[in-house]
């Protein structure tokens, strides 16, 4: 008989995965668990069961009608059928309002980021409209602006399925995603009330129905500091667009599901969120959020990657064995499952954090570290999602090439998470930027030597010795460079993900301990050995800046 190969199979993606039930059984209150739990596993059973009709709707695509049959402009998007189904779900679960509703206090953004971590990777990304939707919420309360909360809170926080909106975040211009100063959208007051004219150059999931976005109003200063922070309704209460043009969408590499426009403002009305300036500042809280969001979704991708991978590797054979049996494979694999678990467990603690921040409870020390976390949990786990999951798609030889096997779109999803939200280099920089409030490089070596000390085993203690050993040659380098700016800056990007591969060392090697004590088993403690024989310290892999310059230039 020929032979055929199967395909890999996604069983229940809590019962699954060791990590997530580990981490949630430390995390949360007995009777909290107990409480959540049955929520967890239908999440997880949901991600197999989306995992499959995902595969059956992969060619539906969002598809934009700019007119009627009847000469009218309607500019209307029509999403996937499972985006529409994400859409509901998501409602239903409080994927966002969980952490609004707060039923464990400040845990409540472990318990929201747990639920979108156990079924997202298997929703075409419909995670980037929650996220956004999340961020925009926390904006506006964070704004103090009673009736725009009024008006939008309930409906973002909404569990109903008809009622629920969307956000989206119109940041960037096409004079540039990263320097968001330049900006040309200007505001204007007509006959009282607020206009928008600009041009949106990537606007995510456009289908939501109200944005955050800024504008410069007329006569407003340069830079960041010059715009401001404005709410807009999409459409009016006929379902037409309000002066606003969808010009087209774009045609991208990856998260093909998620309608992303380019748009044209044309007197769009608008309402400001706070003030009529320092527009740039008063949309921070929309990025905290959202980069937490991307730091949790590089975790579930790496996740999924892992799963698939080893379901695989279970039943493939070749050379005589199961290629798991395979010390080669076998290696692979350990590396891929490293730093997921490793990822994970910098997202959660930036999750954590935030819901803190959220209930309004950081101490000072805390503050500093969110702050700084924030980006570095967002760089570094969108590195290694993307490396994870190219080694994934290897890990299935040509079948992880080919379209139709779903396999080649998680590296192309990847791809996305270093660039959207602030690119490698832009979150490198906003790391130094939180660095120079005082006393936060010293809130990020506090956190690592008391993860360090909790490892106390032979083989745990070494790893935490090393991340404590990595960050303080990262701090030493910093204060060397200090009187350099262009060092700094050259550095900036090495310094960054040193801070967070000790950050996760040292969490991995606490966690792992955790594990060896309440008897859970050796895997933690594997994954922490495995993660620090991969490079912690990356800031000795630069050179010199004038070799630097002479390659960048060619
Ligand atoms: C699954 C996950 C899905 C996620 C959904 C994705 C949907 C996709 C949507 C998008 O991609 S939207 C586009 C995202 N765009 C960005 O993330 C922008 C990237 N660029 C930056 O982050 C730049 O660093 C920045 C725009 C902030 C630089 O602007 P400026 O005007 O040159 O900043 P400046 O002057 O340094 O900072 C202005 C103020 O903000 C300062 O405060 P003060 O006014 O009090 O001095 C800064 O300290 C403060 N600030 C800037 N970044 C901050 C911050 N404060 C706290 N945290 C930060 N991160």
């Amino acid at each position: 008989m020929a032979f055929y190969q199967e395909p890999p199979r996604l069983a229940n993606q809590y019962d699954d995965d060791a990590l997530v039930r580990e981490y949630l059984a430390r995390s949360l209150p007995g009777d909290a668990l107990a409480a959540h739990e049955p929520e967890y596993r239908e999440l997880g059973e949901l991600a197999a069961e989306m995992y499959t009709a995902s595969l059956a709707d992969r060619l539906n695509e969002p598809v934009l009608t700019a007119w009627d049959p009847w000469g009218h402009r309607i500019d209307h998007i029509e999403v996937s059928p499972l985006w529409k189904r994400a859409q509901a779900l998501s409602a239903e679960h409080g994927l966002v309002a969980a952490a609004y509703e707060r039923p464990v206090g400040d845990l409540s953004r472990v318990h929201q980021f747990a639920m979108n971590y156990l079924v997202q990777a298997s929703l075409d990304i419909y995670s980037c409209p929650l996220a956004m939707t999340d961020g925009a919420t926390r904006t506006l309360l964070d704004a103090g602006n009673a009736e725009l909360i009024e008006r939008a809170v309930p409906r973002l926080t909404s569990r109903d399925p008809a009622r629920m909106w969307t956000s989206g975040q119109w940041m960037t211009e096409r004079t540039g995603g990263s320097d968001v100063g330049q900006s040309e959208t200007v505001a204007r007051q007509v006959d009282g009330a607020w206009r928008l004219y600009g041009t949106k150059w990537f606007t995510s999931a456009t289908t939501s129905q109200m944005a955050l976005t800024l504008a410069r109003p007329d006569g407003g200063g340069p830079g960041g500091r010059g715009l401001a922070l404005f709410y807009v309704e999409l459409r009016d209460e006929d379902g037409r667009l309000r002066n606003i043009q969808i010009n087209r969408l774009k045609d991208k590499l990856g998260t093909r599901k998620v309608p992303t426009a380019e748009l044209t403002l044309d007197g769009a009305p608008a309402t400001p969120v706070r003030g009529l300036d320092s527009g740039v500042r008063n949309i921070v809280p929309m990025l905290s959020v959202t980069r937490t969001w991307n730091a949790v979704a590089a975790a579930w991708a790496m996740r999924r990657g892992v799963a698939l991978a080893r379901d695989y590797a279970r039943r493939r054979r070749a050379f005589g064995a199961a290629l798991v049996e395979k010390p080669l494979h076998a290696d692979t694999l350990a590396w891929m499952a490293a730093e997921a678990e490793a990822g994970f467990h910098l997202a959660f603690r930036a999750a954590e954090l935030l819901g803190k921040y959220d209930g309004k409870s950081l101490t000072a020390e805390e503050e500093k570290l969110f702050r700084v976390i924030t980006p570095i949990a967002k760089l570094t786990t969108a590195k290694q999602a993307v490396a994870v999951a190219s080694e994934t798609l290897e890990c299935f030889g040509g079948a992880g090439y080919i379209e139709d096997t779903g396999l080649p779109r998680i590296l192309a999803d990847a791809q996305v998470l270093p660039i959207w939200e602030g690119t490698t280099n832009v979150l490198s920089l906003d790391t130094l930027r939180a660095l120079a409030t005082e006393g936060t490089f010293e809130a990020v070596h506090g956190e690592v030597t008391r993860l360090a000390g909790q490892a106390r085993e032979g083989s745990l203690a070494a790893c935490g010795r090393a991340a404590v050993a990595a960050l303080t040659r990262a701090g030493e380098w910093l204060g060397r460079s200090l009187g350099d700016p262009a060092e700094v800056e050259a550095g900036a990007r090495r310094f960054a993900l040193t801070l967070g591969r000790s950050l996760e060392l040292a969490m991995l090697a606490a966690h792992a301990q955790w594990c060896l004590d309440q008897d859970r088993g050796p895997r933690a403690a594997a994954a922490a050995r495995r993660f620090a024989a991969t490079g912690i310290d990356l800031l000795g892999s630069g050179g010199p800046r004038e070799d630097a310059a002479l390659l960048a230039r060619g």
